[in-house]
């Protein structure tokens, strides 16, 4: 029996999450309300057809219907600060939908996690295992609303993309497999500081059997407080040589080995730059992890991965210059891996960046972008924090992305690189990060 079943229950956010929950829900015939802080949040339409089975409160939290809740249910998007009730109340009474989830889900769990990489990590690996006909499902922060997959055909993996948002919600996941690729900052305007969000992603390894981490980020090394006392094995990846799975880096690009083995070099792969390096040493991590065999099959298919859009994406022009659409780098960390990918030798690199920084600081993104970048051109709410340690002659401040791509456009020469990568949450502009790199893309063919 459910532990919901037949209880009354708060769905707190009215999102994706939260209509995922809510027929969740339904189906154990619990009483539910549904509550999101917002009078018409996105999802409205798909709220409203449920209205004559569940109470639909939108505006505001109800602190009485709060109180009296068996459970509360959390959308990762709630920032618990803002809930009204003591947070040991809170917390006892709190389930999310990851939870509810692992304690239904009768296949093993790979459960990924990192400041950067996740959803290319867990595409690729989805497709790796796929491809050698070890059936897997994808889901998570990646899209799809792990409750989503309970009740459809159950596969031999589930490979699920963590954000520190559901990770900060869950009790204990005892993964086959837990991964965290990096650690590097993002979301603490939500977290608060540091400790809290690494505390956060750490949350990964409780319970699992397997840990995969980086070898030289120690943020990602599973912490004992993170395990209780259960027994656990490591594996790691990483650019150090003592690493299990270790990133060789040349002129020629990187190279993916094991102490006694090359799997594969940048050229053979369409993922480029060392930090797809280091996404494709987790992988092969992650499968020897699950005592799979890293043979010529999985390199193969790894080979043929041809990557998420809006990820350091190479876009068609007839211009010779190389327009990058690296959309989804919406932090620090992972416009600096971009940035040091695509400096090209001799020529001029064109950064184009700005958004919402969340709250991050800005003082290794300037000296990799005063060290590499020729000229940035800052759009959005914080381009004026994110700009104001960098060469004043580099900064070009624009309002639109509009004009940062016409006013490039006039100086870029054959052979030259400009990188759309933000840096910054899209959501002061934009819907989100895909609205924003199709936005890049529109500007792009209607200038050719
Ligand atoms: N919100 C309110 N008031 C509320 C509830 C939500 O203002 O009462 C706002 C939040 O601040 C947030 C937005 O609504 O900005 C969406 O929150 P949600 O929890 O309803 O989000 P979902 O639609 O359920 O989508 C969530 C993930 N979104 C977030 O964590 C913000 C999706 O990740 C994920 O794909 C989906 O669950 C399925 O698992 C998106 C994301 O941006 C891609 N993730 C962040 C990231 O990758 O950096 C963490
Ligand atoms: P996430 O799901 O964690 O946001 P993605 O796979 O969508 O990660 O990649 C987002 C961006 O992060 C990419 O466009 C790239 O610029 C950068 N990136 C990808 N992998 C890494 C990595 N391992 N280390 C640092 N940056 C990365």
């Amino acid at each position: 029996m459910r532990l919901i079943e037949h209880k009354t229950v708060v769905i707190l956010g009215a999102g994706l999450t939260g209509l995922s929950m809510l027929r969740f829900c339904l189906e154990s015939h619990a009483s539910v309300t549904v509550m999101d802080s917002r009078q018409a949040p996105p999802l409205l339409k798909e709220f409203e057809a449920y209205q004559h089975d569940v109470e639909l409160i939108f505006g505001a939290f109800n602190k009485s219907l709060l109180t009296d809740a068996d459970y509360i249910l959390v959308s990762p998007g709630v920032d618990l600060n803002n809930v009204p009730m003591a947070r040991d109340e809170l917390e006892a009474k709190m389930l999310s939908d990851i939870e509810l989830f692992v304690f239904e889900a009768t296949a093993p769990v790979v459960a990924v996690t990192g400041s950067n990489g996740k959803s290319t990590v867990c595409d690729a690996l989805g497709f790796v295992l796929n491809t050698i006909n070890r059936k897997t499902v994808v889901a998570g922060n990646i899209g799809v609303p792990v409750l989503d997959l309970l009740g459809k055909d159950i596969p031999e993996f589930y490979v699920l993309e963590l954000s520190s948002f559901q990770l900060d919600l869950v009790k204990s996941l005892k993964a086959k497999v837990a991964c965290i690729l990096n650690v590097t900052e993002d979301h603490l305007d939500r977290h608060g500081s540091m400790a809290a969000y690494v505390n956060a992603k750490q949350k990964i390894y409780q319970g699992s059997e397997l840990c995969v981490y980086n070898f030289n980020d120690p943020l990602t090394k599973p912490r004992l407080e993170s395990h209780s006392s259960r027994k656990y094995s490591e594996l790691t990846f990483g650019f150090d040589q003592n690493a299990d799975i270790r990133v060789v880096l040349s002129e020629q690009g990187f190279s993916v080995n094991s102490e006694s083995r090359m799997y594969l070099s940048e050229a053979e792969t369409k993922l480029k730059g060392a930090h797809n390096g280091l996404n494709i040493a987790a992988i092969l991590a992650i499968l020897s992890a699950l005592e799979l065999p890293v043979d010529q099959d999985a390199i193969s298919a790894i080979k043929n991965y041809s990557g998420l859009a809006h990820r350091c994406q190479e876009v068609e022009t007839n211009d010779g210059v190389l327009w990058v659409n690296d959309s989804k780098a919406t932090n620090v960390g992972s416009a600096i891996s971009a940035i040091q990918s695509y400096r090209p030798k001799g020529k001029t690199l064109f950064l184009i960046a700005g958004g919402d920084l969340k709250g991050a600081d800005c003082f290794d993104f300037s000296i990799v972008v005063n060290e590499n970048v020729d000229q940035i051109w800052a759009f959005g709410k914080d381009a004026e924090i994110l700009t104001a340690a960098i060469d004043k002659n580099k900064v070009h401040r624009v309002s639109l992305l509009s004009e940062a791509v016409s006013g490039i456009k006039q100086s870029a020469k054959p052979g030259d690189c400009v990188l759309l990568s933000p840096a910054c949450a899209s959501t002061d502009m934009y819907r989100n990060y895909e609205e924003r790199g199709s936005h890049f893309v529109q500007l792009l063919k209607e200038a050719s």
